[in-house]
C-alpha cells in the first residue's frame, strides 16, 4: 500500500495509475481534478510502494510524442487549503537583463534554464537585437526542457516588474580608450539605466556587470536610491571561480572541489587569501608551492585581459554570464553557499565605506549577510588598502 499524494499527481502526465490498495489523498484527489490527471486503477499485484513511479515511467517510455516539462499553474484547491506549494508550482518571478552584448545573452539563456522563472526579459537599445537573441534562445526550450519565456525589446520600459535585473549594458574598452574614459562612458549608460530601474523595478535586486565593476555598482545605488542590500556588483564569483579552474589546470583536484574566495577589487587590487583556499577542507599551501600559487593568483587578476589579447574583439562572457546567473539563483533559491560580491562595506573588516569585493550570503531579497572570514594580517591589510583605492576611484566619479 502506499500513499498517493498531490506531488505524485502533479508529477504524473495525464494519467496516473494508482494499485487497488493505495491510498489516494483528497488533496491528490483534487488536484488530478484541477489538472485534468486521469487517476486509474491498475497493476494490482505489483509491488504496492513502487507501483505507480515504475508504471509512470513506462507510460511515459510509451507516449509519443514525448510531452514536454512544464511547470503546472498553481491549483487553486492549494490556495483554498493555504497548503505549501511546490517549488515549480509556486508564483515564479521575473528577471530581466540590461544589455543584450554576449555577457547579457549568454546570462539570459542560463537564467531560462534554470526554469526558476516566469520570464526573462532582454533589453537593448539596438532595434531588434534583444528581440532576436530571445527569439532564438526560446527556439531551443524544447530540447532544453525549460518552460521560462524569453522575451526581447529595444524599450528599457520592458523591465517593468522585474523582481531581479542583471546590468549587463556599457562599452567594452577600447584600444587606446583610457580607464577614465571607459569609466565617463559606461557612466552615462548607468545612469540611464538606473534611472529606468527606479522608476519601473522599484523593488528589483539589481546585479551590475558593467565594468569598471566597482565604481558602477556605486553609481547604480546612487541613481536607484536603492538599499545597499539590493544592489550588488558580478565579480568575485568570476574571479574565484577563474582561481580555482587555473588551480585544477595543475591536477590537484577537479575545479569543483577547490575551494577559494576572491576578494578586493575586479582588478589590480583583487585580494584571493591563500589562507581560505583549499582542497576537500586540505590547505591549497600544503599541495602547491608558493611560487605556483603566486603565479596562478596572477594569473587569475589578469584573466579578464588574457582572453581580450586572445579574442582580439570583445571580452569574456561565458564565465562572467555564469557568474551573474550563480548570483541570481542563490537569490531564487536560497542557497545558503557564501559568494564573494561586490557589495558596500560599511566598514566590515575595518575597511572605509565603499564598494568591495567580500564573501556575502544572499537571499530572495538581496544581500543577507557579508561573512566575516578570519583572515591573514597581510590580507586584511591588502583588503584594506584595496578599499581606499576604490574609494579615491569612486570620488573621482564625482
Ligand atoms: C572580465 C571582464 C568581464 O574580467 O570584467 O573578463
Amino acid at each position: 500500500m502506499s500513499v498517493i499524494t498531490a506531488r505524485d499527481v502533479e508529477q504524473a502526465k495525464g494519467e496516473l495509475v494508482v494499485s487497488s490498495r493505495d491510498v489516494v489523498t483528497p488533496l491528490a484527489r483534487e488536484r488530478a481534478r484541477d489538472l485534468g490527471v486521469a487517476l486509474r486503477v491498475g497493476g494490482a499485484h505489483a509491488p504496492a510502494a513502487q507501483a505507480p513511479k515504475v508504471e509512470l515511467a513506462r507510460q511515459r517510455a510509451r507516449s509519443e510524442p514525448a510531452k514536454p516539462e512544464v511547470a503546472l499553474p498553481p491549483s487553486a484547491a492549494l490556495y483554498r487549503r493555504g497548503a505549501p506549494l511546490p517549488a515549480h508550482v509556486a508564483a515564479r518571478p521575473r528577471v530581466a537583463v540590461v544589455g543584450a552584448g554576449h555577457v547579457g545573452a549568454s546570462t539570459a539563456q542560463r537564467l531560462a534554464e534554470l526554469d526558476r522563472f516566469d520570464a526573462v526579459t532582454l533589453v537593448d537599445v539596438v532595434p531588434g537585437l534583444a528581440a532576436g537573441i530571445a527569439l532564438d534562445l526560446w527556439h531551443g526550450a524544447a530540447l532544453r526542457g525549460f518552460d521560462t519565456r524569453i522575451e526581447g525589446s529595444d524599450d528599457l520600459g520592458a523591465i517593468a516588474g522585474a523582481a531581479y535585473l542583471v546590468v549587463t549594458a556599457g562599452k567594452p574598452r577600447q584600444p587606446g580608450m583610457s580607464r577614465t574614459d571607459l569609466t565617463n562612458v559606461n557612466a552615462e549608460i548607468i545612469r540611464t539605466v538606473g534611472a529606468a530601474v527606479r522608476a519601473k523595478a522599484p523593488d528589483a535586486v539589481v546585479v551590475v556587470v558593467t565594468n569598471p565593476l566597482e565604481e558602477m555598482t556605486h553609481l547604480m545605488g546612487e541613481v536607484t536610491g536603492f538599499p545597499a542590500e539590493r544592489v550588488l556588483g558580478m565579480a568575485g564569483v568570476l574571479d574565484a571561480s577563474r582561481f580555482r579552474s587555473l588551480v585544477a589546470l595543475t591536477g590537484v583536484a577537479r575545479p569543483a572541489e577547490i575551494s577559494a574566495h576572491a576578494l578586493g577589487s575586479h582588478g589590480p587590487e583583487m585580494v584571493i587569501p591563500l589562507s581560505h583556499a583549499s582542497v576537500r577542507g586540505e590547505p591549497l599551501e600544503r599541495l602547491l608551492d608558493t611560487a605556483t600559487l603566486g603565479a596562478i593568483v596572477e594569473r587569475t587578476r589578469d584573466s579578464g585581459a588574457e582572453v581580450v589579447k586572445l579574442l582580439q574583439k570583445g571580452s569574456a562572457y561565458f564565465s562572467p554570464a555564469e557568474s551573474a546567473a550563480r548570483m541570481i539563483r542563490a537569490m531564487v533559491t536560497g542557497d545558503p553557499e557564501v559568494l564573494d560580491v561586490c557589495v558596500r562595506t560599511r566598514g566590515a573588516y575595518g575597511t572605509v565605506d565603499t564598494r568591495l569585493g567580500l564573501p556575502a550570503r544572499l537571499g530572495p531579497t538581496g544581500l543577507v549577510a557579508i561573512e566575516e572570514l578570519a583572515l591573514r594580517p597581510n590580507e586584511l591589510a591588502a583588503l584594506r588598502g584595496a578599499a581606499e583605492r576604490i574609494a579615491e576611484r569612486i570620488r573621482a566619479l564625482g
